[in-house]
Protein backbone atom coordinates (compact mmCIF):
# COMPACT_ATOMS: atom_id res chain seq x y z
CA UNK A 1 0.00 0.00 0.00
CA UNK A 2 0.97 3.66 -0.20
CA UNK A 3 -0.14 6.64 0.52
CA UNK A 4 -0.56 10.27 -2.20
CA UNK A 5 -1.22 13.61 -1.19
CA UNK A 6 -2.99 15.20 -3.21
CA UNK A 7 -1.77 19.24 -3.26
CA UNK A 8 -1.54 22.21 -4.79
CA UNK A 9 -3.04 25.66 -5.51
CA UNK A 10 -6.65 26.65 -4.55
CA UNK A 11 -9.35 25.95 -7.64
CA UNK A 12 -6.63 23.93 -9.38
CA UNK A 13 -8.93 20.65 -9.63
CA UNK A 14 -7.25 18.87 -6.47
CA UNK A 15 -10.68 17.44 -5.44
CA UNK A 16 -11.70 16.42 -8.75
CA UNK A 17 -9.05 14.35 -8.97
CA UNK A 18 -9.21 12.37 -6.17
CA UNK A 19 -12.60 11.61 -6.79
CA UNK A 20 -11.03 9.97 -9.98
CA UNK A 21 -8.29 8.06 -8.11
CA UNK A 22 -10.70 6.78 -4.97
CA UNK A 23 -13.74 6.27 -3.32
CA UNK A 24 -13.96 8.86 -0.51
CA UNK A 25 -13.91 7.75 2.75
CA UNK A 26 -12.76 10.10 6.19
CA UNK A 27 -13.37 13.86 5.89
CA UNK A 28 -12.12 16.81 7.84
CA UNK A 29 -9.22 19.70 6.58
CA UNK A 30 -8.12 17.03 4.50
CA UNK A 31 -9.69 14.24 2.56
CA UNK A 32 -9.25 10.04 2.06
CA UNK A 33 -9.95 8.78 -0.97
CA UNK A 34 -9.68 5.23 -0.55
CA UNK A 35 -8.63 3.13 -4.07
CA UNK A 36 -8.37 -0.85 -3.52
CA UNK A 37 -7.65 -3.10 -6.62
CA UNK A 38 -6.00 -6.51 -5.65
CA UNK A 39 -2.44 -5.97 -4.85
CA UNK A 40 -2.54 -2.48 -5.46
CA UNK A 41 -3.86 -0.01 -2.38
CA UNK A 42 -3.80 3.60 -2.21
CA UNK A 43 -4.75 6.22 -0.46
CA UNK A 44 -5.06 9.62 -1.38
CA UNK A 45 -4.97 12.44 0.71
CA UNK A 46 -6.84 15.70 -0.39
CA UNK A 47 -5.18 18.77 1.19
CA UNK A 48 -8.57 20.04 0.93
CA UNK A 49 -8.14 22.97 3.76
CA UNK A 50 -4.91 24.54 2.07
CA UNK A 51 -4.51 26.74 1.35
CA UNK A 52 -6.58 28.69 4.06
CA UNK A 53 -4.24 25.94 6.44
CA UNK A 54 -0.67 25.55 6.11
CA UNK A 55 -1.67 22.65 8.76
CA UNK A 56 -4.05 20.85 6.01
CA UNK A 57 -0.65 20.97 3.62
CA UNK A 58 1.78 19.88 6.08
CA UNK A 59 -0.46 16.91 7.47
CA UNK A 60 -0.99 15.59 3.89
CA UNK A 61 2.49 15.98 2.49
CA UNK A 62 3.75 13.78 6.23
CA UNK A 63 0.93 11.07 6.06
CA UNK A 64 2.30 10.47 2.37
CA UNK A 65 5.08 8.59 0.81
CA UNK A 66 4.41 10.44 -2.70
CA UNK A 67 2.52 13.60 -3.46
CA UNK A 68 0.51 14.52 -7.12
CA UNK A 69 1.07 18.35 -7.03
CA UNK A 70 -1.92 20.29 -8.70
CA UNK A 71 -0.61 22.87 -11.55
CA UNK A 72 -3.50 24.39 -12.94
CA UNK A 73 -3.24 24.72 -16.87
CA UNK A 74 -3.72 28.38 -16.51
CA UNK A 75 -0.06 28.86 -14.90
CA UNK A 76 1.91 28.98 -11.70
CA UNK A 77 0.85 30.50 -9.07
CA UNK A 78 3.03 31.59 -5.69
CA UNK A 79 0.39 28.61 -4.07
CA UNK A 80 2.37 26.08 -6.28
CA UNK A 81 5.96 27.72 -5.26
CA UNK A 82 4.59 27.17 -1.47
CA UNK A 83 3.99 23.68 -1.75
CA UNK A 84 7.16 22.97 -3.71
CA UNK A 85 9.03 25.05 -0.81
CA UNK A 86 7.61 22.31 1.45
CA UNK A 87 7.80 19.30 -0.69
CA UNK A 88 11.87 20.94 -0.66
CA UNK A 89 12.34 21.66 2.95
CA UNK A 90 10.90 18.52 4.14
CA UNK A 91 13.34 16.38 1.66
CA UNK A 92 10.41 14.83 0.28
CA UNK A 93 11.53 12.16 -2.32
CA UNK A 94 9.06 10.89 -4.67
CA UNK A 95 6.11 12.76 -7.07
CA UNK A 96 4.57 13.92 -9.78
CA UNK A 97 3.07 17.54 -11.12
CA UNK A 98 -0.10 17.35 -12.57
CA UNK A 99 -1.71 19.61 -15.16
CA UNK A 100 -4.94 19.78 -14.43
CA UNK A 101 -7.84 20.97 -16.40
CA UNK A 102 -5.57 19.81 -19.78
CA UNK A 103 -9.18 20.49 -22.02
CA UNK A 104 -9.06 24.04 -21.43
CA UNK A 105 -5.30 24.30 -22.60
CA UNK A 106 -3.19 23.29 -26.04
CA UNK A 107 -0.72 21.05 -26.05
CA UNK A 108 1.75 24.17 -27.36
CA UNK A 109 1.17 25.94 -24.13
CA UNK A 110 0.92 21.96 -22.00
CA UNK A 111 4.80 22.03 -22.55
CA UNK A 112 5.38 25.46 -21.97
CA UNK A 113 4.41 25.20 -18.47
CA UNK A 114 6.14 21.39 -17.89
CA UNK A 115 9.22 23.50 -19.06
CA UNK A 116 8.37 26.41 -16.32
CA UNK A 117 7.64 23.67 -13.64
CA UNK A 118 11.35 22.44 -14.87
CA UNK A 119 12.88 25.50 -14.20
CA UNK A 120 11.36 26.61 -11.28
CA UNK A 121 12.50 23.42 -9.36
CA UNK A 122 16.04 23.39 -10.58
CA UNK A 123 18.31 22.69 -7.67
CA UNK A 124 15.42 21.16 -5.62
CA UNK A 125 14.76 18.28 -4.60
CA UNK A 126 11.77 17.83 -6.97
CA UNK A 127 13.98 18.63 -10.11
CA UNK A 128 13.63 15.50 -11.58
CA UNK A 129 9.87 15.18 -10.95
CA UNK A 130 7.57 14.37 -13.84
CA UNK A 131 4.86 16.25 -15.21
CA UNK A 132 1.68 15.00 -16.87
CA UNK A 133 -0.98 16.64 -18.35
CA UNK A 134 -4.80 15.43 -17.00
CA UNK A 135 -8.24 16.36 -17.28
CA UNK A 136 -11.28 15.15 -15.44
CA UNK A 137 -13.80 16.41 -17.70
CA UNK A 138 -12.49 14.42 -21.09
CA UNK A 139 -10.58 11.95 -19.13
CA UNK A 140 -7.27 13.00 -20.71
CA UNK A 141 -3.82 11.35 -19.16
CA UNK A 142 -5.79 10.30 -16.37
CA UNK A 143 -4.82 6.26 -17.11
CA UNK A 144 -1.05 7.20 -18.05
CA UNK A 145 -1.06 9.25 -14.69
CA UNK A 146 -2.48 6.08 -12.98
CA UNK A 147 0.28 4.30 -14.26
CA UNK A 148 2.87 6.70 -13.47
CA UNK A 149 1.58 6.62 -9.36
CA UNK A 150 1.79 2.56 -9.78
CA UNK A 151 5.26 2.97 -10.70
CA UNK A 152 6.26 5.29 -8.14
CA UNK A 153 3.65 3.06 -5.44
CA UNK A 154 5.96 0.08 -6.31
CA UNK A 155 9.36 1.93 -5.16
CA UNK A 156 7.30 3.11 -2.46
CA UNK A 157 6.53 -0.47 -1.33
CA UNK A 158 9.95 -1.82 -1.72
CA UNK A 159 11.55 1.80 0.49
CA UNK A 160 8.83 0.73 3.11
CA UNK A 161 9.64 -3.17 3.54
CA UNK A 162 13.22 -1.89 4.34
CA UNK A 163 10.93 0.15 7.17
CA UNK A 164 9.51 -3.11 9.22
CA UNK A 165 12.29 -4.41 11.10
CA UNK A 166 12.08 -0.74 12.79
CA UNK A 167 10.34 -1.20 15.87
CA UNK A 168 6.40 0.08 15.11
CA UNK A 169 5.39 3.06 15.04
CA UNK A 170 1.99 5.24 14.01
CA UNK A 171 1.12 9.17 13.11
CA UNK A 172 -2.57 9.80 14.36
CA UNK A 173 -4.27 11.80 12.33
CA UNK A 174 -8.25 11.19 13.69
CA UNK A 175 -9.63 10.00 16.28
CA UNK A 176 -13.33 9.97 17.61
CA UNK A 177 -15.76 7.14 20.16
CA UNK A 178 -17.29 4.62 18.83
CA UNK A 179 -20.15 2.99 20.46
CA UNK A 180 -19.66 -0.12 21.92
CA UNK A 181 -15.79 -0.06 20.82
CA UNK A 182 -14.12 2.63 22.44
CA UNK A 183 -11.62 4.72 21.42
CA UNK A 184 -10.81 4.76 17.89
CA UNK A 185 -7.86 6.32 15.81
CA UNK A 186 -7.13 6.55 12.46
CA UNK A 187 -3.28 6.87 11.29
CA UNK A 188 -0.70 5.84 9.23
CA UNK A 189 2.10 3.00 10.20
CA UNK A 190 5.38 5.10 9.41
CA UNK A 191 8.23 2.26 10.48
CA UNK A 192 7.61 -1.40 11.84
CA UNK A 193 4.83 -3.96 12.30
CA UNK A 194 1.89 -3.38 15.11
CA UNK A 195 0.56 -6.46 16.14
CA UNK A 196 -3.07 -6.91 17.52
CA UNK A 197 -2.52 -6.97 21.75
CA UNK A 198 0.48 -5.03 21.09
CA UNK A 199 1.23 -2.41 24.12
CA UNK A 200 2.62 0.49 23.21
CA UNK A 201 2.42 4.14 24.53
CA UNK A 202 0.81 7.32 23.21
CA UNK A 203 3.07 10.32 22.95
CA UNK A 204 3.40 13.02 23.88
CA UNK A 205 0.77 12.11 26.63
CA UNK A 206 3.05 9.06 28.07
CA UNK A 207 -0.35 7.08 28.04
CA UNK A 208 -0.15 3.15 27.62
CA UNK A 209 -2.42 1.81 25.51
CA UNK A 210 -2.94 -1.49 23.88
CA UNK A 211 -4.22 -2.48 20.64
CA UNK A 212 -6.98 -4.29 20.80
CA UNK A 213 -8.06 -4.34 16.48
CA UNK A 214 -6.32 -3.43 13.64
CA UNK A 215 -8.35 -2.16 10.48
CA UNK A 216 -7.10 -1.47 7.27
CA UNK A 217 -9.88 -0.36 4.20
CA UNK A 218 -12.75 -2.05 6.33
CA UNK A 219 -10.80 -5.18 6.84
CA UNK A 220 -9.28 -7.22 10.01
CA UNK A 221 -5.99 -7.43 9.90
CA UNK A 222 -3.73 -8.85 12.84
CA UNK A 223 -0.58 -6.66 11.85
CA UNK A 224 0.42 -4.36 9.91
CA UNK A 225 3.67 -3.10 8.44
CA UNK A 226 5.10 0.41 7.27
CA UNK A 227 3.09 2.16 5.15
CA UNK A 228 -0.25 0.89 6.15
CA UNK A 229 -3.37 3.01 6.66
CA UNK A 230 -4.90 1.97 9.57
CA UNK A 231 -8.01 2.46 12.21
CA UNK A 232 -7.14 1.11 15.32
CA UNK A 233 -9.23 0.12 18.52
CA UNK A 234 -7.28 1.03 21.87
CA UNK A 235 -7.85 -0.08 25.20
CA UNK A 236 -6.69 2.11 28.33
CA UNK A 237 -6.69 5.57 26.82
CA UNK A 238 -9.78 7.50 25.35
CA UNK A 239 -9.89 9.28 22.15
CA UNK A 240 -10.77 12.88 23.73
CA UNK A 241 -6.93 12.53 25.18
CA UNK A 242 -5.56 12.72 21.82
CA UNK A 243 -4.49 15.22 19.23
CA UNK A 244 -3.22 15.40 15.45
CA UNK A 245 0.10 13.84 15.69
CA UNK A 246 0.14 12.14 18.33
CA UNK A 247 2.24 9.30 18.19
CA UNK A 248 1.79 5.34 19.36
CA UNK A 249 4.96 3.82 19.91
CA UNK A 250 7.82 2.00 22.59
CA UNK A 251 9.18 5.21 22.97
CA UNK A 252 9.27 8.60 21.55
CA UNK A 253 11.70 11.93 22.72
CA UNK A 254 9.06 14.63 24.51
CA UNK A 255 10.12 18.17 24.51
CA UNK A 256 9.71 21.66 24.05
CA UNK A 257 12.89 22.88 24.10
CA UNK A 258 14.89 22.05 20.34
CA UNK A 259 18.22 22.56 19.19
CA UNK A 260 17.80 22.64 15.53
CA UNK A 261 19.82 22.46 12.43
CA UNK A 262 18.05 24.49 9.95
CA UNK A 263 17.87 25.18 5.71
CA UNK A 264 15.88 28.54 5.23
CA UNK A 265 14.00 29.08 2.44
CA UNK A 266 15.26 31.34 -0.30
CA UNK A 267 11.69 32.75 -0.36
CA UNK A 268 11.52 33.33 3.07
CA UNK A 269 12.32 36.76 4.96
CA UNK A 270 14.99 36.49 7.85
CA UNK A 271 14.74 34.59 10.59
CA UNK A 272 15.64 36.55 13.70
CA UNK A 273 15.66 35.55 17.57
CA UNK A 274 12.72 36.17 19.62
CA UNK A 275 10.60 36.00 16.08
CA UNK A 276 7.15 34.43 16.55
CA UNK A 277 6.71 31.31 14.36
CA UNK A 278 4.56 28.20 13.88
CA UNK A 279 6.62 24.99 13.77
CA UNK A 280 5.32 21.28 12.19
CA UNK A 281 6.25 18.56 13.21
CA UNK A 282 4.98 15.07 11.64
CA UNK A 283 1.63 15.87 12.01
CA UNK A 284 1.92 18.19 14.83
CA UNK A 285 1.94 21.70 15.19
CA UNK A 286 2.00 24.73 17.56
CA UNK A 287 3.41 28.18 18.40
CA UNK A 288 7.11 28.34 19.03
CA UNK A 289 9.58 30.86 19.77
CA UNK A 290 13.16 31.92 18.35
CA UNK A 291 15.30 31.54 21.72
CA UNK A 292 18.74 31.83 19.72
CA UNK A 293 20.77 31.53 16.53
CA UNK A 294 23.94 30.72 15.27
CA UNK A 295 25.45 31.29 11.93
CA UNK A 296 28.58 29.58 11.31
CA UNK A 297 29.05 28.44 14.94
CA UNK A 298 28.90 31.92 16.35
CA UNK A 299 25.48 33.66 17.66
CA UNK A 300 23.78 35.83 15.57
CA UNK A 301 20.77 37.96 15.59
CA UNK A 302 19.21 36.65 11.91
CA UNK A 303 19.87 34.64 9.30
CA UNK A 304 19.21 35.23 5.68
CA UNK A 305 17.50 33.35 3.27
CA UNK A 306 19.06 30.50 1.65
CA UNK A 307 21.32 30.31 4.37
CA UNK A 308 22.08 27.35 6.78
CA UNK A 309 22.02 28.18 10.66
CA UNK A 310 21.46 26.41 14.36
CA UNK A 311 18.41 27.65 16.21
CA UNK A 312 17.14 27.19 19.35
CA UNK A 313 13.13 26.89 19.11
CA UNK A 314 10.94 27.20 22.48
CA UNK A 315 7.39 25.69 21.68
CA UNK A 316 4.44 26.15 23.65
CA UNK A 317 3.53 22.70 24.62
CA UNK A 318 5.49 19.50 24.28
CA UNK A 319 6.00 17.88 20.83
CA UNK A 320 6.88 14.04 20.64
CA UNK A 321 9.58 13.25 18.04
CA UNK A 322 12.14 10.97 17.31
CA UNK A 323 15.93 11.79 16.23
CA UNK A 324 15.60 11.82 12.39
CA UNK A 325 12.31 13.45 12.54
CA UNK A 326 12.37 16.64 10.26
CA UNK A 327 10.60 19.92 11.20
CA UNK A 328 9.55 23.02 9.86
CA UNK A 329 9.30 26.32 10.54
CA UNK A 330 6.04 28.82 8.99
CA UNK A 331 5.20 32.16 9.34
CA UNK A 332 1.59 31.64 9.23
CA UNK A 333 1.54 36.05 8.77
CA UNK A 334 4.28 36.35 5.85
CA UNK A 335 1.02 36.82 2.71
CA UNK A 336 4.05 35.49 0.07
CA UNK A 337 5.12 32.67 1.53
CA UNK A 338 4.61 31.29 4.63
CA UNK A 339 7.12 28.46 5.12
CA UNK A 340 11.05 29.66 6.70
CA UNK A 341 13.04 26.52 6.92
CA UNK A 342 13.05 22.94 6.64
CA UNK A 343 15.05 21.42 10.44
CA UNK A 344 17.04 18.63 11.45
CA UNK A 345 17.15 17.85 15.27
CA UNK A 346 20.14 17.89 17.05
N1 LIG B 1 -12.77 21.98 -17.54
C1 LIG B 1 -12.34 21.35 -16.45
N2 LIG B 1 -12.76 21.76 -15.24
C2 LIG B 1 -12.30 21.11 -14.15
C3 LIG B 1 -11.40 20.03 -14.23
N3 LIG B 1 -11.11 19.60 -12.98
C4 LIG B 1 -11.82 20.38 -12.15
N4 LIG B 1 -12.55 21.29 -12.84
C5 LIG B 1 -13.44 22.33 -12.29
O1 LIG B 1 -12.65 23.28 -11.62
C6 LIG B 1 -13.26 23.70 -10.40
C7 LIG B 1 -12.36 23.44 -9.24
O2 LIG B 1 -12.16 22.04 -9.13
P1 LIG B 1 -11.94 21.33 -7.74
O3 LIG B 1 -11.70 19.90 -8.00
O4 LIG B 1 -12.99 21.69 -6.78
O5 LIG B 1 -10.56 22.05 -7.33
P2 LIG B 1 -9.91 22.14 -5.89
O6 LIG B 1 -8.45 22.40 -6.10
O7 LIG B 1 -10.29 20.96 -5.09
O8 LIG B 1 -10.61 23.45 -5.36
P3 LIG B 1 -10.73 24.00 -3.84
O9 LIG B 1 -10.63 22.82 -2.92
O10 LIG B 1 -12.08 24.67 -3.80
O11 LIG B 1 -9.61 24.96 -3.71
C8 LIG B 1 -14.58 22.95 -10.32
O12 LIG B 1 -15.60 23.77 -10.83
C9 LIG B 1 -14.36 21.74 -11.23
O13 LIG B 1 -15.55 21.27 -11.81
C10 LIG B 1 -10.95 19.63 -15.53
O14 LIG B 1 -10.15 18.70 -15.72
N5 LIG B 1 -11.47 20.33 -16.60
MG1 LIG C 1 -11.00 20.85 -3.10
Amino acid sequence: MANISIIGSEKSGRTALAGKLGKKGTESDITLYNFVKGDNIYAFVDANGYPGSLKSLISAINLSDIALVCVPSGGLNAQVGECIVALDLLGNKRGLFVITMSDKSNPMALSELAEKIKAITKGTNLEKWESIAVSTTTFEGIEALKEKIFALGEETKKANAALNGLPPRVMVDHFFNVTGIGCVVLGVVTQGTIKMHDSLTVFPISRPAEIRSIQSNDVDMKTASAGTRVGLALKGVQSKEFDRGYIISQKEETSSKFNLKCRLSKFTLPLGVGDAVHVFAGLQDMPATVSSIAVGGKDATQASPGSECDVVLTTQKDIAYSKNDRLLIAQLNNPKQRFVAGCTIV
